[in-house]
């Protein structure tokens, strides 16, 4: 975890020139770092930004501490804060003592000092860094700096509706160690996400869930919206990379139960989104950090080593036949038979050894689902090289190596959740 004082402003100080999604960021690790008043702000020292305390409790005691802290990353939200802090403080002032935790990465559009103003009627502190950048990163910059038992992630722009926060907390009191907040779970839905967006969280979704058996019980990992007791995240060793905290937190941080609870995405209030294709590339990076840190990887890895093997036996069977005097055209089905039949046999026999179905009618099964999993592989690579040369222009060896990858995607998904179904 990086020192407070990492954040320390220079007057001068510039914005961090790798932008806000920079590349990548030091390894954080919570465990013994200060939770309270060690947040600089205007550079007036630590407690600045804190002139309401905490609701509920004495604002002359530097020491209380609120029931829950609400972390905002925020970058360019300076008009989003007065409409946030001020639904958060209608949905919580009644039952919970809290504070606002903005975490500000030196935004251009001064979102850190209209946060400061608000702290004069609102209980929030302001957190401004200048040396780190990225919206993982501020999350966990806000978990260490959080004063509360209960901490809840937000998002500035009011797509996350603060009315659900008393709901996220309540979860949280009946003993999970984590309580998201789901567009999939009842009482939730995607709002006005357009059919693209919907898409590509989906594919975003399904990638996270074959890769990372940790995460299936959660029906939107792609939720920046969600609450947590403290002490799933204050031994974590977390690394993200990206905008995706919650994956992060999930896999790596110590929650045996997570609940959800329903909500509907809302549409930004006002600014703009930082979302680029940036952040798709992030995404994949992190997640295979991520499956390479939870052990998961090796299975991956194993199926593309069977893939190549595959491809091999493909080959060698192809040349034989046509030594024997085969036309090409009748050796290559052959062929191609030949390497999904090695493919699937050394799946069962290793990468999915733990699933291996029972008897032989069990292992038929398997073996029509692999066939019925590969021809739609077969049908990816094909879509994606002509969407990708007759559409986007790129060179046919290029599409064909990109197909390539999506095909082998597709396989290892369709073997994961169907293929080699039984016996989990
Ligand atoms: N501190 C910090 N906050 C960030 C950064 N990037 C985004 N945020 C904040 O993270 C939250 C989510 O960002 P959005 O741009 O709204 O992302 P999104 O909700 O997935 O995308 P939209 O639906 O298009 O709004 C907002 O509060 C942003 O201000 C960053 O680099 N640093
Ligand atoms: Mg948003």
């Amino acid at each position: 975890m990086s020192d407070p004082s990492d954040d320390a402003r220079a007057s001068t100080a510039d914005p961090d020139p790798q932008g806000p999604e920079g590349g990548d960021v030091p390894r954080h690790t919570l465990r013994g770092t200060a939770v309270s008043g060690a947040v600089d702000s205007d550079g007036s020292g630590p407690e600045a930004g804190q002139a309401a305390g905490c609701r509920s409790q004495p604002a002359s005691d530097p020491e209380a501490r609120p029931a829950v802290t609400v972390v905002v990353p925020t970058y360019n939200e300076a008009d989003n804060l007065a409409t946030l802090l001020e639904r958060i403080d209608r949905a919580l002032s009644a039952t919970s003592s809290y504070e606002v935790l903005i975490v500000d990465d030196d935004s251009p559009d001064e979102t850190w000092r209209v946060g400061e103003r608000l702290a004069e009627d609102y209980p929030v502190r302001v957190i401004r860094r200048t040396e780190e950048s990225g919206l993982s990163t501020a999350v966990i910059r806000g978990f260490s700096a959080a004063r509360a038992e209960h901490i809840v992630v937000m998002d500035a722009d009011l797509q996350h509706p603060p009315e659900r926060l008393p709901d996220l907390i309540e979860a949280l009191e009946g003993g999970p160690d984590m309580a998201v907040g789901s567009r999939h779970a009842e009482h939730g839905s995607m709002g006005a996400f357009g059919p693209f967006r919907r898409l590509v969280s989906w594919v975003a979704d399904a990638l996270a869930r074959t890769l990372l058996p940790d995460v299936r019980g959660v029906s939107d990992l792609q939720s920046g919206f969600f609450a947590l007791h403290r002490s799933v995240v204050d031994e974590a060793d977390l690394d993200p990379i990206g905008y995706k905290i919650l994956l992060e937190v999930l896999v790596h941080g110590d929650a045996d139960e997570v609940v959800e609870v329903g909500y509907t995405f809302g549409e930004r209030h006002a600014g703009e989104s930082k979302l680029d294709a940036g952040n798709v590339l992030a995404y994949l990076r992190h997640l295979v950090r991520l499956i390479h840190r939870s052990g998961e990887s090796m299975r991956v890895l194993q199926f593309v080593v069977v893939g190549g093997l595959g491809a091999l036996v493909n080959l060698a069977t192809m040349y034989s036949l046509m030594q024997l005097g085969s036309p090409y055209l009748l050796a290559s089905p052959i062929a191609i038979e030949a390497g999904l039949v090695s493919n699937f046999t050394l799946n069962r026999l290793w990468t999915f050894e733990d699933r291996a179905p029972d008897g032989l009618e069990g292992l038929a099964g398997a073996l029509g689902r692999d066939h019925v999993v590969r021809s739609g592989g077969m049908a990816v690579n094909f879509g994606l090289l002509w969407v990708l040369v007759a559409v986007a222009g790129l060179l046919p060896l290029v599409g064909q190596a990109i197909g390539i990858a999506g095909a082998t995607a597709w396989n290892f998904m369709g073997n994961t959740w169907w293929t080699w179904r039984t016996g989990r």
